[in-house]
């Protein structure tokens, strides 16, 4: 079977935002409440533009899905566009002063025309509908196997909360951060965040900032050292790079690695025979400066993801450009557009990360049904438990070890 993949397609104002996922075992109940709730939390968060109040995002399934399950074919989702307008050339000129920072200068070029409209449509972030509508499908499954994510607003400027999420707080989490019109779970950092964005707002500018997500009840095992493109950290790495925006991505301690001795880096390893049955299968960790990946493999620890978004490029005073007919100075084009889209970009990182982890988790524990990635699943916890196996090769190398000790 295929491995899991999914593509979008679609402009910002186009007739729809399609998604294809293949490879998604058969049998997956699809949860489609959880899956519109993942979009509608998109649109929102203080900061957007006009544009959200147009649009009510809910996912159709047009193939792959027969009675709520998956067949095993190839899923197809669609989220249309209310505001669509792309053949009314009124309505959607051409765009000839590209925006500084935006796809505009090296999308137009690249398609060999001075119009950027082409490229600004397709590089819009409204094409991250696509992307959290395959990752609410990626959650689907992970949570059959106790996977749970949490991506939360960690600040902008020189507001940043110090949370430190962890799994027995999940719910109170979870509420906090649903309770923010900026998503993140500090009441008073939340206050600062929405007093930057209003400050942007009035100066005619736009702010960028921080997300973070913290995946927990992640097995031992997922990636692999084997090969540089297995790495799932490298992978989650590409993954949130590619959300509109982005121009940095941690994992754990990330940057601040460069500050610190190895001794205050990585994370001591101990033994918990109570905490055997945990997909962590007993390993402990006091710290998890790694962010639950060593190698490019999870170790068991929760993995930590945070991402850098760049303040939105379209900016109401405009940047200063060039007409790219007449190559003469001019300020770049105003569209309509978000002051601030971080906690928007925080659903869509939860989302994509989610993506990496189940696609990790079906090549680990791959099969053509859910029944086959449950048994496979079960068997490897077991086996893991067992260690040392009693192979000829193991047992040599531990006597060989006992003899020199
Ligand atoms: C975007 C510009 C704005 C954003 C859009 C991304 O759209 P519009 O020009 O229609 O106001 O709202 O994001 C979305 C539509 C969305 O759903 O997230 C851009 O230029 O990237």
């Amino acid at each position: 079977m295929a491995c899991l993949n999914y593509h979008t397609a679609g402009e910002s104002h186009g007739p729809a935002v399609t998604t294809l996922v293949t490879g998604l075992p058969a049998g997956l109940v699809l949860d489609v409440e959880f899956i519109d709730a993942e979009l509608r939390r998109r649109q929102g968060g203080y900061g957007r533009g006009a544009r959200q109040k147009i649009e009510s995002d809910s996912v159709t399934f047009l193939a792959g899905v027969r009675l709520g399950r998956t067949t095993g074919g190839p899923l197809v989702m669609q989220t249309i566009n209310r505001d669509s307008r792309l053949d009314d050339v009124k309505r959607t000129p051409p765009v000839y002063r590209p925006r500084p920072g935006h796809a505009d200068l090296a999308g137009s070029i690249k398609w060999l025309t001075t119009d950027c409209r082409d490229a600004l449509e397709r590089a819009s972030a409204r094409e991250t509908v696509g992307r959290t509508a395959a990752g609410a499908v990626a959650r689907c499954l992970l949570r059959e196997f106790g996977i749970t994510s949490f991506g939360f607003v960690r600040g902008l400027l020189d507001a940043v909360t110090d949370v430190q999420p962890q799994q027995e707080q999940l719910a109170r989490l979870l509420e906090l951060r649903d309770a923010s019109v900026v998503y993140c779970p500090d009441e008073a950092v939340g206050e600062r965040i929405v007093a930057h964005i209003r400050d942007a707002k009035a100066r005619r500018d736009t702010v960028g900032g921080l997300a973070e997500v913290h995946v927990f009840g992640v097995p031992i095992g997922l990636g692999s050292c084997a090969q540089w493109d297995e790495k799932l950290d490298a992978r989650l790495a590409g993954a949130v790079m590619s959300i509109q925006a982005f121009k940095a991505v941690e994992i754990g301690l990330g940057r601040q690695c460069a500050e610190r001795p190895g001794s205050q880096v990585h994370d001591p390893i101990s033994y918990d025979p109570g905490k055997k049955d945990l997909p962590s299968l007993g390993f402990t960790r006091p710290s998890n400066n790694a962010g639950g990946l060593e190698g490019g493999m999870t170790n068991g620890m929760p993995i930590v993801v945070r991402g850098t978004m760049k303040p939105i490029s379209t900016l109401l005073k405009g940047m200063p450009s060039v007409d790219l007919n007449t190559k003469q100075p001019q300020q770049s084009t105003y569209e309509r557009s978000d002051v601030c889209a971080l906690p928007a970009a925080s659903v869509v990182m939860e989302n994509v990360v989610a993506f990496e982890v189940a696609r990790a988790f079906t090549e680990k524990f791959a099969g053509d049904t859910m029944r086959e990635l449950h048994s496979s699943y079960t068997a490897y916890l077991d086996l893991a438990r067992q260690l040392p196996l009693e192979t000829p090769h193991e047992a040599a190398s531990i006597e060989a070890d006992q003899t020199e000790a």
